[in-house]
């Protein structure tokens, strides 16, 4: 495969921002007298926040009209943004930025594709806008992962084909996008609970490009 252009996950990859959803989410269940637990809170990876705000209702058994539905977002997500403006450069998952280095001075282009309508924020906070050539977010797409719009949109506004783009991802809707966009997506967790990646990498403490181009090149000869 001739890389071109790799594509990463926002919360789970280059940060873990779930705890602080978690806290957030938690408050608003408490509020409302659901019980919500950090086993829940797996639920809602790579969601969005509408999608987990109806998760959340369902696991309390409660149904609201749009309108309240849209004023309990926002009172999570005031929260939430409350976390990650204490956020800095000390909460980027350790080897992110080694890997964004190498991957520069390889002349591969790199992209933020994530269902987060923070994403700009968190990233101007930890340091790292202008290390990504495009950023796809929550605000640029109109259908969430599974659906491949916020990877093909990011390989799209730089040109490059799918075959020549990998996706890094915590999610298995994201796999699946990642799948959808006829890219090669590798997981980043559990391979236990990530299917369908074309390999699953526990975090990028000990990987870099020639660990990349391993597992591309033993794609090529499988
Ligand atoms: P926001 P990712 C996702 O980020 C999170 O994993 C998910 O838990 C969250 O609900 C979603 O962003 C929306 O976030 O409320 O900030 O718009 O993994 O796609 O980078
Ligand atoms: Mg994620």
């Amino acid at each position: 495969m001739d890389l071109q252009l790799v594509i990463f996950d926002l919360d789970g990859v280059i940060v873990d921002t779930a705890k602080y959803h978690f806290l957030a989410w938690k408050r608003l269940a408490e509020e409302m007298g659901i019980e919500f637990t950090p086993r829940d809170n797996e639920r809602l990876k790579g969601v969005s926040r509408m999608r987990s705000l109806d998760i959340l209702l369902e696991i309390g058994g409660k149904a609201l009209s749009d309108v309240h539905k849209e004023q309990l977002a926002g009172r999570k997500n005031a929260w939430y943004v409350e976390y990650i403006d204490q956020m800095d450069a000390s909460e980027i998952l350790p080897g992110v930025l080694p890997f964004l280095d190498e991957l520069r001075e390889a002349g591969i282009k790199t992209a933020i594709g994530s269902a987060s309508k923070n994403a700009r924020r968190i990233l101007d906070r930890i340091g790292l806008t202008d290390y990504f050539d495009a950023i796809v977010d929550g605000n640029l797409v109109s259908k969430a992962k599974p659906d491949p719009e916020v990877f093909s949109l990011g390989a799209s506004m730089l040109g490059i084909q799918p075959e020549h783009t990998v996706v890094f991802e915590d999610a298995q809707a994201g796999i699946e996008a990642a799948l959808r966009a006829e890219m090669t997506p590798i997981g980043v967790g559990d391979p236990q609970v990530l299917s369908g990646a074309r390999h699953v990498i526990p975090g990028f403490a000990s990987f870099g490009l020639p660990e990349l181009e391993r597992i591309l090149q033993g794609n090529n000869n499988a």
